[in-house]
């Protein structure tokens, strides 16, 4: 139904109306007071316990409504399928999800820092952008988990808990993204929520978590697949001396990953195995844009043509590139052939409505041999691109078409 909503964290939908209510737990108008206890939704479907005010149900759009109890107004919004509390504004303002897919140690992780990072601090004030957590445990788990491990300790990161090693739960970080320019009357509003998931590769290898996963792809509003290009075979050869090769088994190959994916938003034709059945080009195509984003560029760095667009320094500023954008995606659909991943651009010329190809590189240099960042630290390449791209086909980020 086009007027239900997905919860950032559960990416569950439902109608606005639908939204529940926390109580505060503190003395109310009348003096009597609600008592914390336990959530039982909320520790099966997040994992969190401790006590907290009891839910109700108010029937309403508006943002606060009283306790049927003890009357206190409770501004605390919660979602009904997984009681988490809602953004500020969740309803209001765009709400987007976007899942962050791939092989196992494509890079995913590290990019989704750098990324995140790069919005919060350096792109974000000098391209107009401002990000920040859109909840206290995204700030915290986000800076704990991700930003300070890599950026202050230097440190890589040992692998995502799978979704199923994690009790069949996905933790989704949730930011809000803004864009600086005039209000206008009468304009959209200037906020984004963003939800970002980031899956392990295993998940994506087990029918067990096949499941799971399917809800939170084909929920998400953008898709972010990540391809190690040291995982094709044509590029293997290519790796600038010293870079780690990643494993090419079966399973977790890119183009197995694309499959898997592909079949997850296009359920009605996979196989009971989870393979893609062969369709019609063009009917069914999945409308859900992705961004297939080849990570690591900097291990191949060296045997880019001088005139490549992925050598050349990409344009800045609060908007959307799109002259620069496609000279990338036609060269990475170049690059693909010839490193033989060309399969891959099949896949998504059959498959896909919106598809671009990006190159990036998180790290712009490989780690050192103990898993540490270069000593030269971390030096980000058009990271920003296929998440402004996203946004640009959302409609929250201004595209440029001239040069
Ligand atoms: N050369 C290079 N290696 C990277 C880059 N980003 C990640 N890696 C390597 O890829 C490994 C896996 O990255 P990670 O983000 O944990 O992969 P995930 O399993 O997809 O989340 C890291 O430990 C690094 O060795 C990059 O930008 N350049
Ligand atoms: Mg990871
Ligand atoms: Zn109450
Ligand atoms: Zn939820």
């Amino acid at each position: 139904m086009a007027s239900d909503i997905a919860c950032p964290y559960c990416y569950e939908t439902f109608p606005v109306r639908d939204i529940l209510f926390r109580c505060i737990a503190r003395p109310g108008p009348t003096g009597s007071r609600c008592r914390a206890e336990r959530d039982q939704v909320l520790e099966e479907r997040r994992g969190r316990r401790g006590e907290l005010g009891p839910v109700f149900a108010a029937r309403t759009r508006g943002q606060l409504a009283p306790c049927p109890t003890c009357q206190a107004v409770s501004t605390f919004r919660i979602c009904p399928v997984c009681h988490s509390t809602l953004p500020a504004q969740f309803g209001l303002v765009d709400n987007r999800l976007i899942a962050m897919v791939g092989a196992k140690a494509s890079g995913k992780t590290v990019y989704m820092t750098v990324l995140l990072h790069e919005l919060m601090n350096r792109v974000g004030s000098a391209g107009g952008f401002a990000l920040m957590a859109a909840d206290d445990e995204t700030m915290t788990r986000f800076d704990s988990d991700y930003q300070d491990p890599l950026y202050q300790g230097g440190e890589l990161f040992h692998g995502t808990r799978t979704a199923v090693a994690n009790d069949h739960r996905v933790d989704p970080l949730v930011f809000r993204f803004g864009v600086a320019r005039r209000r206008l009357l009468g304009a959209r509003p200037e906020h984004t929520l963003l939800s970002f998931f980031d899956t392990a590769g295993e998940d994506f290898s087990s029918q067990e978590s096949v499941q799971l996963n399917t809800r939170y792809l084909a929920n998400a509003d953008g898709v972010i697949l990540i391809l190690d290009p040291l995982q094709l075979p044509g590029a293997r050869p290519l790796a600038r001396p010293g870079s780690t090769l990643p494993d090419t088994a079966g399973a977790d190959s890119p183009i197995n990953v694309l499959s898997r994916v592909t079949s997850m938003l296009l359920p009605h034709r996979s196989g009971p195995d989870g393979r893609l059945l062969p369709g019609a080009r063009g009917a069914g195509r999945i409308s859900t844009p992705i961004a297939v984003v080849f990570a690591k560029l900097d291990a191949v760095w060296d045997t880019l043509d001088p005139g490549s667009p992925l050598r050349a320094h990409p344009p800045g500023g609060a908007r959307f590139h799109t002259a620069d954008s496609l000279d990338v995606h036609e060269e990475v659909r170049h690059l693909l052939r010839e490193w033989r991943g060309g399969s891959i651009d099949q896949i998504l010329d059959a498959n896909y409505r919106h598809y671009r190809y990006f190159g990036i590189s998180a790290l712009g240099n490989s780690p050192t041999a103990e898993s540490q960042v270069a000593p030269t630290g971390i030096q980000p390449y058009r990271v920003t691109d296929p998440l402004l791209w996203l946004l640009s086909e959302f409609g929250s980020v201004a595209r440029q078409r001239r040069r």
